[in-house]
């Protein structure tokens, strides 16, 4: 792994083709069990460019009036989220080796123009916790930086089939995805051609 700043770890390629074809198609049952929908930003009621869903106990959600938080049903349906697929729940324990399983996995879905602004994941009760991310498609353009806003950012291109552990001193880093990047050499897996350019996964503990 590749340390881009204290906690923060990269794993280029840490899943090979084949295993990214199996996480597209884990992915794509995923969403056919709960439909990708749009958050909203608190108070203003914008819709955020990213469109997601969730698997696991809890799932992240944001609408005008609640603001961001965690829920065990899927916004529009009612229905509880799916459970985390097992390939998931390995990969966790193996980059984490944290004694206690996801509660949440966030899955974005982004199309070529969208994008996600600098924020600061606050919404965990357990910052303790890693997160674990994982990405399929097009590159991005990733930003992290430090603690405050104001803090110096490094850039980096994340890629189809890498893995980014954000630990200790990096989970309440600044962070946000600049743009994505043009997708002709890497479309999204099979399982999931359609949905967008570029699907990104977090795994975490939120209790
Ligand atoms: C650094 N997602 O869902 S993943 C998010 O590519 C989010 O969809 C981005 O930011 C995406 O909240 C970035 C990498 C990531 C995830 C969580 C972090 C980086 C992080 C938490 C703290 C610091
Ligand atoms: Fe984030």
């Amino acid at each position: 792994a590749q340390q881009i700043t204290p906690g923060a770890f990269h794993y280029p390629a840490f899943l090979d083709a084949a295993a990214q074809e199996r996480l597209a198609q884990e992915i794509a049952d995923v969403i056919a069990a709960a439909p990708l929908f749009t958050s909203r930003m608190p108070k203003s009621g914008l819709p955020m460019s990213v469109r997601m869903t969730n698997c696991g106990p809890l799932g992240w959600m944001s609408d005008k009036d609640r603001g961001y938080r965690y829920e065990p049903r899927h916004p529009e349906t009612g229905a509880p989220w799916a459970p985390i697929p097992q390939m998931l729940l390995d990969i966790w324990d193996e980059l984490t080796a944290y004694p206690k399983s996801p509660e949440a996995c966030l899955v974005n879905v982004y199309a070529a123009d969208a994008k996600m602004g600098l924020h600061q994941d606050r919404d965990e009760a357990d910052v303790a916790a890693p997160i674990l991310s994982l990405s399929l498609g097009a590159d991005c353009r990733f930003r992290l930086g430090g603690r405050k806003r104001a803090d110096k950012t490094t850039a980096l291109t994340l890629s189809s089939g890498d893995a980014l552990i954000l630990s200790g001193p990096a989970r309440l880093c600044f962070h946000g995805v600049d743009r994505i990047l043009p997708s002709i050499l890497t479309p999204l897996p099979a399982p999931l051609a359609g949905q967008g350019a570029r699907v990104n996964l977090t795994l975490r503990r939120v209790t």
